[in-house]
């Protein structure tokens, strides 16, 4: 009997454990994102969009995370724009339905930003090698990060990041 309970506290313990790193420390979390292109001669898109379900390896540019989950809480966005010859930005936006992707204009190639949390919160214009950073407080949800230069969020320059 003694050692049953044993067991069952040390099961309990462990899914304790497992359930740990899940959690926001006082600090928040760190979150790396890397701007990247395929150089200035890449081809460009123009149904890359999040609508658009291609799949990510076919993109010329993206947003690359460290972690595409994370907890709730204050975030810190680490964004590097590792492109050579491209100027890029990350945008935080929230994606509360996937199949309708983010509000887009056509006519401008870029996400509207002025609609209704399409914009959380930015690292703005980042020349080639600049980096900056960003944190904010994000609840549970789904969330995009994209590129709001004209173009690059059409050309697949985006990732989901989910929040719990
Ligand atoms: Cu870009």
């Amino acid at each position: 009997m003694k050692s049953l309970v044993k067991t069952l506290t040390a099961s309990t313990l462990a899914i304790g454990a497992l359930a740990a790193p899940a959690m926001a420390g006082p600090d928040g979390i760190t979150v790396h994102v890397d701007l990247w292109d395929a150089g200035a001669n890449m081809e460009t898109f123009t149904d890359h969009r999040i609508i658009n379900n291609v799949p990510h390896y076919m993109d010329s540019m993206g947003v690359m995370v460290s972690s595409a989950t994370v907890p709730a809480g204050e975030i810190t966005f680490q964004v590097v724009n590792s492109s050579a010859d491209i100027e890029h930005e990350m945008v935080v936006a929230a994606l509360p339905d996937m199949s309708a992707g983010l509000p887009y204009n056509e006519d401008t190639a870029r996400v509207d930003e002025d609609a209704d949390g399409a914009n959380l919160g930015e690292v703005a214009e980042l020349e080639p090698g600049a980096s900056g950073s960003l944190t904010i407080r994000l609840e549970p949800g789904t969330y995009a990060l994209y590129c709001n230069i004209a173009g690059h969020y059409a050309s697949g320059m985006w990732t989901i990041l989910t929040v719990e």
